[in-house]
């Protein structure tokens, strides 16, 4: 079924999305990519940053709104029940997407940063102790450097860094001297949000468990473009933002093993996340609840839900090996086509995004001239200054990709950077 073809009282299901991919065809689900920027027909490049919304998710939260919304897991009354219903089904299909063995280990929260937070918070704060050590890598965002220090500097914790190599690569014997029985925990992304590099995460994993150390997993850049299985990883918490997987803003997820977070404690106190509440004492209220205080993102939820019937309705797998053409079809085309170009990450593992400099121009400057050609890129630090001090640069540009670019769009890419070497030169 067409998105076109929804009727009124249609939800968005997989199945609606089930069809051959071919990326022409899946941009028409997107209505924001249909229109003119600057007289031109909008390239957007800064999928990394954030993603658009194709119409099934627009369409099933309007639908939400105009027909279902009420709270969620308080009311006796039809709404309320309906949208507790929808906001429980879209946990589920979380955990069917990570193949997360119980939907009951899926925590919804704002997105990856807060995530993170709520790790830093209820296990690094609550149990972490002087002579304890947690390792990050030297290509993180800072919402996975901020809240480890943060926590290290509270309990007297170490913070320690996996080295990265000139291309970007973790250097995995570095990694293993860091290693030790001080070890409690290891943060890592699996896809870096500046240089592109994808981790060996599954080894670093199973290196870590070899020590007693537990592990999260920063998926914000993995989840909308590979397939995730948590159980395969053998990981203890995995976080990823709704909004970059084609789901609204103000939604994400924490996945942690069960174990865990029963004995972790709860981040943000109040309403809906308790048991019993006496003044003398509050007890808890068992996981998923006990990290949802408060009235959730109910409508951002579903939306979550929907999107994710809509990517694995592509697959994960075709996503993932569309866009590794683009990377490579895009590589080859800035490396040989731009004279002054010098991407910044090459490790041998990449996900669909270049960082890149311009010989004399300012990423800045890169970034404001293109998007009058209509091209939206990122330029900066991208929230991940140590990234930029390792490889002595103050910003890059980046383009990154989702599936329904094309390479038609890289080429106006190249053309508009020559473009850019024009006016600046
Ligand atoms: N971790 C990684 C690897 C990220 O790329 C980002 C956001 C975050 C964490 C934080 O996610 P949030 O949804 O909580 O903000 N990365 C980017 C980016 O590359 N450009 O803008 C945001």
């Amino acid at each position: 079924m067409t998105v076109e073809a929804m009727t009124e009282t249609d939800y968005p299901t997989s199945e609606s999305f089930s069809r051959a991919f071919d990326p022409e065809v899946v941009r028409r689900d997107f209505p924001v990519l249909q229109q003119q920027v600057h007289g031109k027909p909008l390239v957007y490049l800064d999928n990394a940053a954030t993603t658009q919304k194709p119409q099934a998710v627009i369409e099933g939260i309007r639908k939400f709104y105009a027909e279902d919304y009420g709270t969620v897991r308080r009311g006796v009354y039809e709404l309320s029940a309906r949208s507790t219903r929808m906001y429980e089904d879209a946990r589920e299909k979380v955990a069917s997407f990570l193949n997360a063995p119980n939907s009951q280990e899926v925590i919804f929260v704002r997105g990856t940063t807060e995530a993170i937070n709520l790790v830093a918070f209820g296990y690094g704060r609550a149990f972490l102790k002087p002579g304890d050590e947690v390792i990050i890598s030297a290509i993180e965002h800072h919402a996975n450097i901020v809240p480890w220090q943060l926590a290290c500097e509270a309990t007297g914790a170490t913070l320690k860094v996996i080295p990265c190599d000139d291309r970007g690569a973790l250097i995995m014997a570095e990694y293993e001297k860091l290693l030790s029985s001080n070890t409690q925990l290891v943060a890592v992304n699996h896809v870096s949000n500046a240089l592109g590099t994808v981790n060996p995460v599954k080894e670093i994993i199973d290196k870590a468990h070899a020590v007693g150390a537990v592990v999260l997993i920063d998926g914000a850049q993995s989840a909308p473009h590979m397939p995730v299985d948590v159980q395969a990883l053998g990981c203890d918490f995995y976080t990823f933002s709704g909004h970059k997987i084609y789901a609204p803003t103000g939604i994400g997820v924490l996945y942690g093993k069960m174990d865990l977070l029963e004995k972790m404690a709860p981040f943000q106190s109040g309403g809906e996340m308790i048991e019993t509440v006496t003044f003398e004492k509050t007890t808890f209220a068992k996981p998923p609840n006990k990290y949802e205080g408060g009235t959730p993102a109910i409508a951002q939820a579903i939306g979550l839900g929907y999107a994710l019937d809509y990517v694995t309705g592509i697959g994960l797998d075709a996503i993932a090996a569309y866009e590794q053409e683009l990377l490579e079809y895009a590589t080859q085309r800035l490396l040989h086509d731009v004279p002054g170009l010098t991407i910044i990450g090459t490790a041998p593992e990449k996900a669909g995004l270049i960082s890149f400099t311009l010989a004399d121009a300012h990423p800045l400057d890169i970034g404001t001239l293109i998007d009058h050609e209509g091209i939206a890129i990122r330029t900066g630090h991208h929230c991940a200054q140590p990234v930029m001090k390792r490889f002595n640069v103050p910003a890059t540009a980046r383009a990154s990709f989702a599936f329904y670019n094309t390479k038609e769009e890289v080429d106006k890419l190249v053309a508009g950077l020559h473009k850019v070497i024009e006016m600046v030169s």
